[in-house]
C-alpha cells in the first residue's frame, strides 16, 4: 500500500483520531493532575493503569476470536482437501446467534438486578412523583419493545439460516408492515411527548409563587456558589462585570437589597417550603442537578435560569427511611464543563423550619469586610453611602 493511499485509508484515519482523542484525555488528566495533593495523583495514575487493562483485555479477546476463526477455517480446508464436504458456516453462524440472543437477555437481567439496586429512592420532593412516573411508563413501554424486537431479530436469524435445502423468497415490499411499523411507534412516541410536555408544565408552572425562598446557585469552573437573600427575602440584583477576586458573584451594591444577602457552603432548605433556585454560570454551561429532588436545570452563561420545587423529606427522615445514617442529598453539575467537573458537589440538607431558621441566623453576610473596603463602604447599614462607591466607574 503506497503512502498516499495510506493516508487516504479510512481505517488509517479511524486509528490516528482514536489515538488524538486518547491524547486529549491524557492531557486533560495531565492538566487536572497538577494539583498538589499526592494522593489524588496516584489514584489518577491507578485510573489510567486501569483503562489500559480492560483496552488490553479487549484486544486479547479479540485475538483470541480471530485466532479461533483461523483455527476453524483451517479445519474446514483440510476437510474439504479429503474431499469431505466441508464446515456448515450457516449453522456455525446460526447457533452464535442464539447464543449472543441468550448472553445478552443475560446481560439485561443482570444490569436490572445489580444496577436496578443502585436507582434512586423515593422522590423527595413535591412534583417527583409525576416524573417518576412518566420515567416508568417510558421504561416499561421500551423494555416491552426492546424483548418483543430483540428475540424476534436473533430467533429469525437461526430460524431461517442460509442452508442449501431452501432459497430465499423475494419479498420486495409490503405496505401494510410499512404502515404498522411508522404508525404504531408514531402513535406511542407522540403520546409520551404530549405527556412529557404536560408533566413539564405542572412541574414548571409558577403562577403561585407565594411565600417561597429564593435562593441564587451560581456555577462556575469547578464550584457552585450558593447565596440566600437575607432576612428581607430578597437578592440583590449580580451583574458580572462587577466581579472582583472577594465579590466573585458580582452581586451589585447599588441594590438594597443585596445587603443583607448570605453565602453559604451547604443548600440547607427548610422541609415542605417552596424553593426557588435561580441558577447562574460565569464562564460555561453547568447544569444544576439534585437527582433526590428530581430536579435538573441547566446553568447558563449571560441567561439565568430558575426551578422550582418544594422538598418533601427531611435528611434525617431519609436517613431513617433508607436505614443509612450517611446518607446526603446532594448537588452535582450535570455538565461535563471540564476537568473539575467531578468536584462540582454541594450537600443539600432538608430540615424542619425551625432547624432552618437556627441556621440561617448564623450564615455570614456575602457583604464581606473585604468587599466593604473595595467599596469605600465604611458601614453597609448607610446606604446612601453606596451611590458614591467605586462600582459606580464600572458602569
Ligand atoms: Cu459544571
Amino acid at each position: 500500500m503506497g503512502f498516499k493511499k495510506l493516508i487516504n485509508s479510512k481505517k488509517a484515519l479511524s486509528l490516528v483520531a482514536a489515538f488524538m482523542l486518547i491524547g486529549t484525555n491524557v492531557l486533560m488528566a495531565q492538566g487536572t493532575g497538577a494539583d498538589p495533593k499526592a494522593a489524588d495523583s496516584t489514584s489518577k495514575a491507578d485510573m489510567w493503569l486501569g483503562v489500559g487493562y480492560y483496552v488490553l483485555l479487549v484486544l486479547l479477546a479479540c485475538v483470541i476470536v480471530a485466532v479461533v476463526g483461523k483455527i476453524l477455517r483451517v479445519y474446514d480446508l483440510s476437510l474439504r482437501m479429503q474431499g469431505k464436504k466441508g464446515m456448515n458456516w450457516n449453522n456455525i453462524i446460526g447457533v452464535i446467534c442464539l447464543i449472543f440472543l441468550v448472553v445478552s437477555m443475560y446481560g439485561v437481567y443482570w444490569s436490572f438486578t445489580v444496577q436496578g439496586n443502585m436507582i434512586l429512592p423515593e422522590s423527595a420532593s413535591a412534583h417527583g412523583g409525576k416524573i417518576d412516573f412518566m420515567f416508568w411508563t417510558t421504561t416499561v413501554i421500551t423494555m416491552f419493545v426492546f424483548f418483543i424486537t430483540q428475540i424476534l431479530l436473533w430467533v429469525f436469524l437461526f430460524k431461517y439460516r442460509g442452508s442449501d435445502k431452501r432459497k430465499g423468497y423475494y419479498y420486495p415490499h409490503n405496505n401494510t408492515i410499512e404502515k404498522v411499523w411508522t404508525i404504531i411507534p408514531a402513535i406511542v412516541l407522540t403520546i409520551l411527548v404530549v405527556f412529557g410536555f404536560f408533566t413539564w408544565r405542572t412541574v414548571t408552572n409558577t403562577d403561585n409563587l407565594k411565600n417561597d425562598i429564593n435562593i441564587d446557585i451560581t456555577g462556575h469552573q469547578f464550584a457552585w456558589e450558593i447565596r440566600y437573600p437575607g432576612k428581607d427575602g430578597k437578592l440583590g440584583e449580580v451583574n458580572y462585570q462587577l466581579y472582583t477576586p472577594n465579590n466573585i458573584l458580582g452581586v451589585n451594591f447599588k441594590d438594597r437589597n443585596s445587603f443583607d444577602d448570605q453565602k453559604a457552603d451547604t443548600l440547607v432548605l427548610p422541609v415542605n417550603r417552596e424553593i426557588r433556585i435561580n441558577i447562574h454560570a460565569q464562564d460555561v454551561i453547568h447544569s444544576v442537578y439534585m437527582p433526590h429532588f428530581r430536579v435538573q436545570m441547566n446553568a447558563v452563561p449571560g441567561l439565568p435560569t430558575f426551578f422550582k420545587f418544594t422538598p418533601t423529606i427531611t435528611t434525617a427522615d431519609m436517613r431513617n427511611r433508607l436505614d443509612n445514617p450517611q446518607f446526603e442529598y446532594l448537588l452535582y453539575c450535570n455538565k461535563i464543563c471540564g476537568g473539575g467537573h467531578y468536584n462540582m458537589q454541594k450537600v443539600v440538607r432538608v430540615v424542619s423550619e425551625a432547624e432552618y431558621e437556627n441556621w440561617i441566623a448564623r450564615q455570614k453576610p456575602y457583604l464581606t469586610d473585604q468587599i466593604k473596603k473595595e467599596l469605600h463602604l465604611a458601614d453597609a447599614s448607610q446606604p446612601n453611602k453606596v451611590a458614591e462607591n467605586r462600582i459606580a466607574l464600572n458602569n
